[in-house]
């Protein structure tokens, strides 16, 4: 069971009213369960699920005693009592998944957004590459794009995020990229392609290209980066020009397009470089 949410069931008889295992060995991971009630209204670990589950990045409430990446804080839905299960601003759902857990097929939350939507503002605290919510929908807030690619730990002992904000209408002209877990201070210049494609360790890169066909470089007059002393990157993009081998081109609706950073980073004290994770947006 993957990417649930199982919320204010109740149980008259028996302990659980969110999940009863009995003599099983379910697999329950990315699963909200709260506010599941047993007799008498008990709402213990137990009453959200039997122990002896398989339980791991699932927020539970009162906590689940063993697994990895379990978490106990309240989920914050958008509106619980209006049957709203969305995850609201905050929620230590975000960023939190196991993003291995769910078929690389399954690219949508049950609202039919996107799904592994990176949250700028949170830091990435599950497993894997990408950027998987805790529960069935998938908090979408200002961000678009998908992360489809991670960056390879940096001498500043983070992976390298890429995210975006604004909007995917290519007529508005309104997207930022935000990187993220960046040494402070380095050489950083941008990439794009249409086409994802991977290649390990481009030119001695401690990372990995997540990009293929024909990628084109930021490298024009005013475009080639520094990491801030905070170590990140914040880089208006101007849809009308995106950078390819042969010259400049507008994104018009219908293409998805894939950014990633490049930056010069050091391993043990030797110089070097290293990419960020890599997202793909698909354009109205
Ligand atoms: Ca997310």
């Amino acid at each position: 069971m993957q990417n649930c949410t199982i919320v204010n069931n109740s149980a008259t008889s028996n302990a659980a009213g969110g999940i009863r295992n009995q003599g099983a060995s379910p697999i329950i991971t990315n699963c909200i369960l709260w506010g599941n009630t047993g007799p008498g209204g008990a709402m213990g670990p137990a009453n959200q699920v039997t122990p002896g589950a398989n339980v791991d990045y699932c927020i539970v409430m009162g906590g689940f005693t063993g697994g990895n990446g379990n978490l106990a804080g309240d989920p914050m839905f958008t509106n619980a009592a209006a049957g709203d299960y969305t995850i609201g601003t905050g929620s230590p759902a975000v960023d939190a998944g196991d993003n291995n857990a769910l078929a690389a097929l399954v690219t949508v939350d049950i609202a039919g957004l996107g799904r592994y939507q990176d949250d700028p503002m949170t830091p990435n605290t599950g497993i894997g590459s990408g950027a998987i919510d805790i529960g069935a929908h998938e908090y979408q807030a200002g961000a678009i794009g998908i992360v489809y690619c991670t960056g390879a730990a940096n001498s500043v002992g983070l992976n390298g995020e890429l995210s975006a904000i604004g909007s995917s209408d290519a007529s508005m002209n309104d997207v930022t990229l935000l990187g993220s877990g960046l040494p402070p201070n380095q050489f950083s210049l941008f990439v794009t392609s249409q086409t994802q494609g991977f290649t390990a360790n481009p030119g001695g890169s401690i990372a990995n290209l997540c990009l293929g066909g024909m990628i084109g470089r930021f490298q024009a007059p005013g475009q080639v980066m520094s990491t801030s002393s905070a170590g990140t990157l914040t880089f208006p993009l101007d849809l009308t020009a995106l950078p390819t081998p042969m010259g400049t081109t507008a994104v018009t609706s219908g293409q998805s397009w894939n950014f990633q950073a490049w930056y010069r980073d050091s391993i043990l004290g030797i110089p070097s470089s290293n990419f960020t994770g890599a997202i793909e947006i698909t354009f109205q």
